[in-house]
Order: C-alpha cells, then sequence, then structure tokens
C-alpha cells in the first residue's frame, strides 16, 4: 500500500493523504486489497486450496473467485440489527462452514453447518436468548461474534452480555458466556463474565481457548479460556480496574481502545509471522500481533499495520501462511517483508546489506524490535545478528551464480 499511497497522493492530491493521515505499516509490509465484498464483512476463512469465504451481518456466506467476484453460496434466517446477525463463521473442513447468527428479535443463538457445496444448513444448537421466558426478544447489542473449531469437532463460540451486564455473571443466561457445542449439538457452558467476546481462537496445542473481549472503556482484553473454565469478572471489573474474588484476570489489557474484532491462531507457515496469533481492531483499525501468547507480562501486540484500511472485522491465515483480513467492505492480502529485505523496498538485492550492517550494529536484538524490516532476520532465528549477514551474502551470492549461469 506504501507505493499505491505515493501514486494517489500524486494523481489526487492533499484531499486523499487527509483521508489517511495516521496511517502505518512497519517495513516491507504492505496491503493489497483482493475483493469487495457483498454486504457488511462479518468474518473470513480460507480453505486448505486457498479458496476465500466471508459471511455478512444480514445473513448470506458467499465465495470469492480467483478476480474478487462474490458468489452466494448459502444464506440464514437472520436480521441485522445493532451487534447482532450473521456473526461470523469458521471452516470445519473444505466442505462444511460453521457458523453462529442471532434469529431475528433477537430471541436466539444459532450455530450451525453449511454445506458448501449444496449451502444447505444444518442446525448444531439453537439456544434461548430470554432465560426468564424463552422465545421472547433480547437487546440486540453484544452478541458475540465469529465461531473457533476445536478439537474432535466441537464448536467454541463466545456470545456477549446483550448490553445487560449483571447476566453474563449469572450461569441460566447464555449471555456473557463462553460455550463449547460437541458433535451431537450438546451444549456445554466452558466460562461466563464477559462483555462482547467477538474473536476467539482454539489453541489446539494448548488444549485453550485465546478470547479477546471488549471493554467498556479503555479496557480492551485478551484472555486465556482452560477447559477448567471459569469466570472472567464482567459486569464486576474488567481491564485494569481492581481485581473481583475469584475473577480470572485477563493475560493483557490494551491501554487505549482497539475494540478487538477477529482472531487467527498462525500455523507456522508463514516466513515472517511463524508463530502466535493476529488480532483485528475496529476503532485501531489496526492488524495486532502477539508472537508469544506465554510470554509474562504479555508484551504490548504489535500493530502491522494501522489505518492503512477502515475498521478491520477478521484476519485468516491461508495455506502456504498467505494472511488475508477484512473490514466491513473489503478483503485485503497482508503482504510480509522478504528474508534479506532488510531495508524494505520488497527486493532483495545489495542495498540490504548496509541497512542489515545498521542494524548488527545495535548490538544483536530480537526481530521484533528492528527499526529496518522483519526480513533482516534473514536466518529466521527471531534475532537479527552477524549470521545473518553470512546468510544474506550466502543468498546474494546464490542468486548472482545463478543470474551468471
Ligand atoms: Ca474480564
Ligand atoms: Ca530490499
Ligand atoms: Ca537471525
Amino acid at each position: 500500500m506504501r507505493l499505491r499511497n505515493r501514486i494517489s497522493v500524486v494523481c489526487i492530491g492533499i484531499a486523499f493523504a487527509a483521508i489517511r493521515a495516521g496511517a502505518a505499516t512497519l517495513p516491507g509490509f504492505s496491503v493489497q486489497q483482493v475483493a469487495v465484498t457483498s454486504g457488511f464483512c462479518s468474518a473470513l476463512a480460507l480453505d486448505s486450496h486457498g479458496i476465500l469465504y466471508y459471511t455478512t451481518t444480514s445473513g448470506d456466506l458467499f465465495r470469492v473467485d480467483s478476480l474478487g467476484a462474490s458468489t452466494k453460496v448459502a444464506h440464514v434466517a437472520t436480521e441485522f440489527v445493532g451487534n447482532s446477525g450473521l456473526l461470523g463463521m469458521a471452516l470445519a473442513d473444505d466442505a462444511t462452514a460453521v457458523v453462529h447468527y442471532t434469529t431475528p428479535g433477537p430471541t436466539a443463538e444459532v450455530i450451525s453447518k453449511i454445506d458448501l457445496a449444496s449451502g444447505k444448513e444444518r442446525v448444531l444448537a439453537r439456544i434461548w436468548d430470554d432465560a426468564e421466558m424463552a422465545g421472547r426478544a433480547v437487546p440486540s447489542e453484544h452478541h458475540g461474534g465469529t465461531p473457533a473449531v476445536g478439537d474432535n469437532g466441537s464448536v467454541w463460540v463466545g456470545i456477549g452480555d446483550f448490553g445487560t451486564f449483571l447476566i453474563a455473571s449469572q450461569p441460566q443466561w447464555v449471555a456473557g458466556k463462553i460455550l463449547r457445542i460437541d458433535p451431537n449439538g450438546d451444549v456445554t457452558q466452558i466460562a461466563s463474565g464477559f462483555r462482547n467476546p467477538f474473536g476467539i481462537a482454539w489453541d489446539p496445542a494448548g488444549g485453550r481457548l485465546i478470547v479477546a473481549d471488549n471493554g467498556d472503556v479503555a479496557d480492551d482484553e485478551i484472555n486465556v479460556v482452560t477447559a477448567a473454565g471459569g469466570f472472567y469478572g464482567w459486569p464486576f471489573t474488567m481491564g485494569t480496574e481492581t481485581p473481583y474474588p475469584g475473577a480470572i484476570p485477563p493475560i493483557y489489557v490494551f491501554p487505549k481502545v482497539v475494540a478487538p474484532t477477529g482472531m487467527t491462531r498462525l500455523s507456522g507457515q508463514n516466513p515472517i509471522l511463524r508463530s502466535g496469533y493476529l488480532l483485528g481492531g475496529f476503532v485501531s483499525k489496526a492488524l495486532h500481533y502477539i508472537p508469544d501468547i506465554d510470554a509474562r507480562p504479555l508484551p504490548d501486540p504489535i500493530a502491522l499495520v494501522s489505518r492503512e484500511t477502515g475498521p478491520i472485522i477478521d484476519v485468516a491465515e491461508g495455506p502456504g501462511g498467505a494472511i488475508f483480513f477484512a473490514t466491513g467492505s473489503a478483503i485485503y492480502r497482508l503482504n510480509v517483508p522478504a528474508r534479506g529485505d532488510c531495508n524494505g523496498d520488497g527486493l532483495v538485492n545489495v542495498a540490504d546489506l548496509a541497512a542489515l550492517d545498521a542494524e548488527i550494529a545495535r548490538g544483536e536484538h530480537s526481530v521484533f524490535t528492528s527499526t529496518a524490516s522483519w526480513g533482516c532476520d534473514v536466518n529466521g532465528d527471531g534475532v537479527i545478528s552477524a549470521a545473518d549477514r553470512d546468510a544474506l551474502l550466502a543468498m546474494l551470492h546464490l542468486r548472482t551464480r545463478a543470474v551468471r549461469k
């Protein structure tokens, strides 16, 4: 996007520059629009062949073709009002999506499987929203978001507090809870005390769910929910407020409002973003990167891009480690720097040696504190050191020989 920005600014002058004021991308990263969505996007996912799917809040599920055009695969019976509607999707496998939506009213939370070939829906669970009168409508605020596929075909989903606080702590209500739905449709309430857990990601290695929760002021949280479950604080405490007896504290509180949205666990296939989690920000308009979820205290997530696009709704990784993210109206690809592209200009050549020497002169340091591109970590060991100079020289030498052949 950096290059495109420059071209656009030249073409249409200062008005464009003003719109993009404050946009920031780490050196060597860039953003490329790949599709415009048909409706307000609520989630995206990629299958093992890299085919992109997304949902819209009004109830549609689309497939994106190689030219960026959308084809409707399925529609669910929902109504987009406030924070309710079709709230998200995940892929169980290449043939099956899992969706979470509210019925009109809203009166119920529905978790369904969608056959991606036929568009047919199979309801896994339908849970009345009102614990006191089945079928009565509840407020449309805070119904959570995208589901996550866990181990053995289970599905996890977070439900918000419907904007009504106390019920998030009361077990008879589905509001403010993290649920696990087993393949036979059994619903288990695992954790309580969430305000609006939109973004969740399953960690198969840890057997745990990473849950971002939207705070009411500057107290957006990242939480870890284990099989033991528990109470996570809302509405008695949130973020950095005084801890509440027995409540499990977040592992991280954002110092500023980001309004966390979709989250994805990285597979290890991306050459630069090899571990950890990516989290979208609605207010921050940023992709927040958490390299190591187990570091304590958890370092501030790194904004890879911010304000390059509109509010970010979801992020997903495809085969080969390709990263895609969505705003309400478009889908983008996040291009990462190549190993060896230390100056971040998109090329790996002798010009990168000077940039690498400048980084090495700062002493051995983590790639995440690089003042140049993360491509300076040429050998991919996570630190920038003299060993990367040898690796870059070897890379350039090999290329020179290949050209001369
Ligand atoms: Ca909490
Ligand atoms: Ca370069
Ligand atoms: Ca290195």
